[in-house]
């Protein structure tokens, strides 16, 4: 029945400038995008290495199609379709480390840009520093061949110094508040342990700078593959599903200023501070996407379009907008806090774009902090309440017991998630749970302020008494 050509390269791929860790979909359809569009309009050899560091999949699916995909743009009126040609190969690093380094060595490579989520920085999320204690950072702190994206870093920085080549700058393209700093914190965190005067180099020489991120993409589904197959009349087996919207920020502090043109690629902004970008992107969007993404399961929705199709989760997140999380923002210039919230519910209400409650609630101990508990830490320190946003947190807490509202299971995937289980399982109680996960430090912090924490508790019993959508029906 396949009878259908293959997707196959109509240009030559630009020479090898950018090697990029984490090649899964919302690079796909954001950065190699970009990245595309300014050397179509200002030249340069920055043509992108892909690398997967778990799976060999999308390695083997794209190198069947010569690297080349199709990204579709799925507007809420119809879908565009673009074919990118940017990516030159992509390697498997878990297979064979070696070439991976070997690639990102070579001086030609001047940017390494990463999207491994929030959890392959093996950092602490409360706090930003190196996890030392991190499986994959004690086995490449003991082996020359590493298996974190840090490890890569840190050993294909070391062999450059050792050559006497410059640096790279590391790109850091994840939803982390400062991740050009978490970047640098947890790359110099390795050096030091190996060897302090390559942690000196990366110092003074590297170039770490901080980007905000944001084009909605969830994950591609078979159903996608096939559907792609007849309308476009060709086979593509890696192909990308994106929203219209784009925007990148990106602090512009490269070693020896090589970088794309990025400045000529709409969406695209290089400014000197990223922080005011990302702090209204964690926690805006981001922040209201986890607190669905909780609720919204637990109430039996299983996007978030249809999530804020119930005019009860409407309210509810704008309200979280409105009285919890703009009052804790610093516009960036020319930005209209109440105007991006109307277009971001706008972008969650477009019916073409099926992003799963499930696939946001994922990692939840990676995102809690930056997306919503430094919103909370912020009103109780002025003094404001944050009930919908210690809803939210107790939706988590009912999310990562692994049981539903209907008495289902959950498959829940965090890094943390049998200990945060076995927490929930302990408490005797919703006082005793909510404690018992409120001491995960690496989460919550060393102290929970008390107002805080009441109102967490408080939430949690109205959710268990309830239910998801009752509660959010009576923050909105
Ligand atoms: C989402 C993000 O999966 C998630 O946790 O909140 O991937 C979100 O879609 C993007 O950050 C949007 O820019």
């Amino acid at each position: 029945m396949n009878e259908l050509p293959r997707l196959s390269r109509t240009r030559p791929a630009p020479a090898p400038g950018i090697v990029h860790l984490g090649l899964g979909a919302f690079f796909r359809s954001h950065g190699a995008l970009v990245i595309e569009d300014a050397v179509a309009a200002a030249g340069g050899d920055w043509g992108i290495v892909g690398a997967s560091l778990r799976s060999a999949e999308i390695r083997d699916r794209l190198a069947a199609q010569d690297f080349v995909y199709t990204a579709v743009e799925m507007g809420p009126e119809g879908e565009t379709r673009r074919i990118a040609e940017i990516l030159s190969d992509v390697v498997f690093a878990a297979e064979d480390p070696e070439p991976l380094i070997a690639r990102m060595a070579d001086p030609a490579i001047r940017i390494v840009s990463l999207t491994v989520t929030e959890k392959g920085y093996c950092h602490i999320p409360s706090t930003g520093m190196l996890d030392r204690d991190h499986p994959d950072i004690r086995h490449d702190i003991e082996n020359p061949a590493p298996r974190s994206a840090v490890g890569f870093l840190v050993r294909a920085l070391e062999r450059r110094r050792d050559r006497g080549h410059r640096p790279f700058t590391v790109l850091s393209c994840d939803n982390l508040p400062g991740n050009g700093e978490v970047a640098r914190s947890v790359v110099t965190g390795l050096a030091a342990h190996l060897d302090p005067d390559l942690a000196a180099w990366i110092e003074t020489e590297g170039r770490f700078p901080c980007t905000m991120v944001d084009r909605i993409v969830p994950a591609t589904t078979e159903s996608n593959i096939e559907k792609l197959a007849d309308s476009a009349g060709y086979r593509d087996e890696a192909p990308v599903f994106h929203e219209p919207f784009l925007q990148w920020v990106i602090e512009d502090h490269f070693v020896d200023d090589a970088r794309p043109a990025f400045e000529v690629v709409a969406g695209v902004q290089l400014v000197g501070d990223v922080a005011p970008f990302e702090f209204m992107k964690l926690r805006m969007l981001n922040g209201t996407h986890s607190a669905m993404a909780y609720l919204g399961y637990l109430a039996g929705h299983e996007t978030i379009a249809e999530t804020v199709s119930n005019p009860v989760f409407r309210a509810y997140v704008s309200k979280l907008w409105t009285e919890e999380i703009i009052p804790t923002l610093t516009p960036p210039e020319a930005v209209d806090l109440q105007r991006s919230a109307d277009e971001l519910m706008a972008r969650y209400a477009n019916p073409a774009i099926r992003h799963r409650t499930w696939q946001i609630a994922m990692d939840g101990s990676q995102k809690l902090p930056q997306r919503i508990l430094g919103t909370i830490a912020d009103n109780a320190a002025a003094g404001r309440s944050s009930d919908g946003l210690c809803l939210a947190v107790a939706a988590w807490m009912r999310y990562v017991g692994g049981t539903d509202e209907r008495g289902e299971p959950i498959d829940v995937r965090d890094p943390l998630a049998g200990r945060l289980r076995a927490l929930s399982e302990k408490g005797n109680g919703p006082t005793e749970t909510v404690d018992a996960l409120l001491s995960v430090t690496e989460v919550f912090g060393r102290t929970v302020d008390p107002v805080v924490r009441r109102c967490i508790l408080s939430s949690y019993e109205e959710l268990m008494e309830n239910g998801a959508e009752a509660s959010a029906g009576a923050h909105g």
